[in-house]
């Protein structure tokens, strides 16, 4: 039967399911003689059309095929699996021989072995045991697949997905509850409406267990929070033993009680689980058949969840705080832990900020050179064991995401996809397939887009993607990225103004940030944090990626001042929160030798002076290259120390440039000709080029032709351009941790190619070790030794 049928169907009545069956096949001992009740199916055909008959003549609307646990595992188990394909096309044929008019509905339940960490299973085995059964139901023409007496929630998203993939009809899935709301693993109601309407099945309900007067204030609760139908399916009240035999105590009086209780909460379907018996099924046939569903008003709930707790986004206080500690980016102890495979780090982060406020934690694994599809899967499940918030899942890896987000135990958020194609293509139907909600990063093959328009033109790309994916727009994210406020100050108004404008032409969409960019390399970064933070929320920001431990009642003018750039080059607020003076300044340095006077220049980011300083000497390069990297050096040292930050190491860097210029135009003058052609690139997804831009001069004032192809350069272009310049060395940096592998596909890329040119990497997080492993040919510390090392080079 047509999916859409069978849910316009149920748009206009409720249906009548089927009672009990295995009950029913005891009473009548109907059991004698088979390994288990499917085996009825083929071996004694008569006494499974008997139940069914019963049933359709009792006002059924839906009976469930005899295949409840004609899984392959089972099968295999009950040396049945040879047989599995007779047993369910006789399952549903015996069905549609009574009537024609039935709804069949393949019956697939528990395996009977928990998937772990509860149990041994694992999540592809039990997805492989439920793709043989739902694939069967299909080839064999069942209507439609109930999933049912669901009690674990990762077994039940194995089973969903695998219908999903296998079967074209409608999917129902049913668990079952205790009275306090939760299944026997803890998973409560809104979990597992969470996970159920986010893998995108038609309907859900409940079954078993319970009676049913209990269980249809549990079916108030799933009417209340979600909008796809409800089915109902209660056993006959709670069995008790009467002379060792199990009886059920409810009476149909009873029960039909309940059930038209269940009717006015808006169940759209209503049957019998154990206990219940054909008498049961024709007093909900007379009573309800054929009514108009009670409808319900509409919802708008945004849930993510964890195996025991789901909490509505859309309920949520603003901003969500998204803990951002798990996180090897700049941690050295935290990454050697992981490599060593020892996550009592990660789960002592997982603990703290859950105590400290944290609504979703974020999970990234980026250690340079590490297995990330392995860390961030092993991450998932450890976290997963201790704590009870849900994740988000922050991976550019589409591989190690689609494993991880099989482990998830609830509805997750997927840390991120951006606006290139490659990137879309590849995340977007895991985000679709596995539910979760996806942040998405307004960048793409170009970088960061700097103004607000350009940012919302790659927003409106990516949801043209979202579109042709099917992927609904409200799980769309947009992160439309900030950066250190004292690298690019007037790029925050940019970002401010685009999540203004993209609440306006997306309301459906919600907006994320990586908070604590905007103070890297900057004082007292919770000052800054939390005074953006502020501005942010009024701008519309719904999840902030920040560090829980942190005071977020800070609302600082200093701070604010700066974040409006108002503070260029963060003067005031260096003076008010950075114990920094300046060296020697004023008429003091105007007395000191000029050697002196070019070191303190570049100590003190004093670029206006260097040129002042530098026309006075006749020959400059010996006094540059003796000064201003010692001066550099320094300024290394008291960023290492706290005493500088960011905004000093910038004018600094400036200062040295322009020392370095004077003295190559100088070399120019003198007429020597270029000694060697150098490329300098930061690499691929990397934004940062202080380091690289100061080698580059020091390289420049050496004589050297710098070929310099910028920041964010991919691998391609930089062999591309080599083979075309034929330099004598390529210089890589890259900061981050995150890109740093980038490196290692460009030296990859050279040896496959086989160019003779030299590659030397550096950079903060870079060490000789790495350039060791990726078969780098040098790595330098500073300007110098590349410097050294390149002039090594020349024959
Ligand atoms: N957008 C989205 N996801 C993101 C980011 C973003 N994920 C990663 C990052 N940015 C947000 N998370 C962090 C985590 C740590 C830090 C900043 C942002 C941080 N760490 C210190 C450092 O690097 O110096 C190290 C801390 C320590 O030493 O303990 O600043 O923008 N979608």
């Amino acid at each position: 039967m047509d999916k859409q049928r069978f849910l316009d169907i149920l748009k206009s009545r409720v249906l009548i399911m089927d009672g009990a069956t295995g009950t029913e096949l005891q009473k009548k001992q109907y059991l004698d003689n088979v390994v288990i009740p499917e085996e009825l199916n083929i071996k004694f055909p008569e006494r499974i059309s008997d139940i069914y008959s019963s049933y359709i003549n009792a006002g059924s609307n839906i009976v469930l095929a005899n295949t409840f646990g004609a899984n392959s595992i089972r099968l295999q188990h009950h040396g049945l699996l040879n047989k599995a394909g007779d047993i369910i096309k006789s399952g549903i044929d015996l069905i549609r021989k009574i009537s024609k008019d039935t709804i069949v509905a393949g019956d697939v339940s528990s395996i009977g072995e928990y998937i772990d960490p509860l149990g041994n299973l694992s999540f592809d085995a039990a997805y492989d045991a439920f793709a043989f059964q739902t694939s069967l139901l299909q080839k064999y023409g069942a209507d439609i697949i109930i999933i049912e007496t669901m009690t674990e929630i990762k077994e039940m998203k194995a089973a969903i997905l695998a219908a999903k993939e296998n079967f074209k009809g409608a999917i129902i899935v049913q668990m079952t509850f205790s009275k306090d709301g939760t299944t026997v693993t803890g998973t409560d109601l809104k979990s597992f409406i969470a996970m159920a309407e986010s893998l995108d099945v038609d309907a859900l309900g409940l079954n078993c267990s319970i009676g049913s007067k209990d269980l249809a204030e549990l079916a108030k609760v799933l009417c209340d929070n979600t909008n796809l139908p409800v089915s109902f399916k209660p056993n006959a009240g709670m069995p008790v033993l009467i002379n060792h035999k199990t009886h059920f105590p409810e009476t149909k009086e009873e029960f039909i009680e309940s059930s038209l209780k269940a009717y006015s909460y808006g169940v759209n379907m209503f049957g019998g689980c154990c206990g219940t018996n054909p008498e049961f099924i024709k007093i909900l046939s007379s009573e309800i058949k054929n009514k108009a569903p009670n409808i319900r008003s509409k919802k708008n709930k945004y849930f993510l969840s964890t195996r025991i707790k789901a909490i509505d986004i859309n309920e949520t206080k603003k901003p969500v705080v998204i803990g951002e500690r798990i996180n090897p980016t700049n941690r050295k102890n935290l990454q050697e832990e992981l490599i060593n495979g020892n996550f009592s780090l990660v789960k002592d982060e997982a603990r703290s900020q859950v105590s400290d406020g944290a609504n979703l934690l974020d999970v990234n694994m980026g250690v340079p050179r590490a297995d990330e599809i392995k860390l961030l899967t092993n991450a998932v499940n450890q976290i997963q064991e201790i704590v009870s918030i849900p994740l988000c899942i922050d991976s550019s890896n589409p591989k190690a995401l689609e494993r991880a987000i099989k482990d998830c135990t609830g509805r997750p958020i997927i840390n991120s996809v951006n606006g290139e194609r490659e990137k879309l293509d590849l995340i977007l139907p895991i985000a679709k397939k596995y539910g979760a909600a996806l942040i998405s990063l307004t960048t793409d093959d170009n970088g960061i887009p700097k103004t607000a328009e350009e940012r919302l033109k790659i927003a409106a790309k990516i949801l043209n993607f979202a579109d042709s994916y099917g992927f609904e727009r409200k799980n769309i994210i947009f992160d439309y990225l900030v950066m250190s406020v004292s690298s690019s100050p007037e790029q925050i108004q940019e970002t401010l103004k685009a999540m203004r404008e993209s609440k306006k032409i997306y309301p459906q969409c919600k907006l994320a940030l990586g908070v604590s960019n905007i103070s890297f390399g900057l004082p007292s970064r919770q000052t800054i944090n939390s005074t953006f933070l502020k501005m942010a929320v009024e701008a519309g920001l719904d999840f902030a990626i920040i560090n829980p431990h942190e005071n977020w009642k800070i609302n600082d003018v200093f701070a604010k001042n700066l974040l409006e750039n108002r503070d260029k080059g963060a003067v005031k607020y260096m003076e008010v929160f950075a114990s920094f003076k300046k060296q020697i300044s004023g008429t003091a340095a105007e007395k000191l030798p000029l050697d002196k006077q070019l070191y303190f220049a570049v100590l003190n980011g004093n670029k206006e002076s260097v040129p002042v300083i530098l026309d006075q000497i006749i020959n400059p390069f010996k006094t540059v290259n003796d000064n201003v990297l010692k001066a550099l050096n320094l300024v290394g040292e008291k960023f290492a120390s706290k005493e500088y930050f960011l905004p000093q190491i910038i004018m600094s860097a400036q200062a040295a440039q322009a020392a370095f210029a004077i003295v190559k135009t100088t070399l120019k003058k003198d007429d020597k000709s270029s000694i060697g052609k150098v490329i300098m690139a930061t690499v691929k997804g990397d934004m940062h080029d202080i380091g690289k831009n100061i080698v580059g001069a020091v390289l420049e004032s050496y004589g050297f032709d710098v070929i310099d192809m910028g920041i964010n350069v991919d691998s391609q272009s930089i062999i591309d351009k080599a083979r075309e310049v034929e330099p004598i060395a390529i210089g890589l940096s890259a900061l981050m941790t995150t890109t740093m592998p980038e490196m290692e596909l460009i030296v990859k890329l050279r040896n496959s190619v086989h160019v003779p040119i030299k590659i030397i990497i550096g950079g903060a997080a870079v060490t000789e070790k790495f350039a060791k492993e990726i078969g780098a040919d040098a790595y330098a510390k500073d300007a110098m030794g590349a410097a050294t090392y390149i002039k090594s080079l020349q024959k």
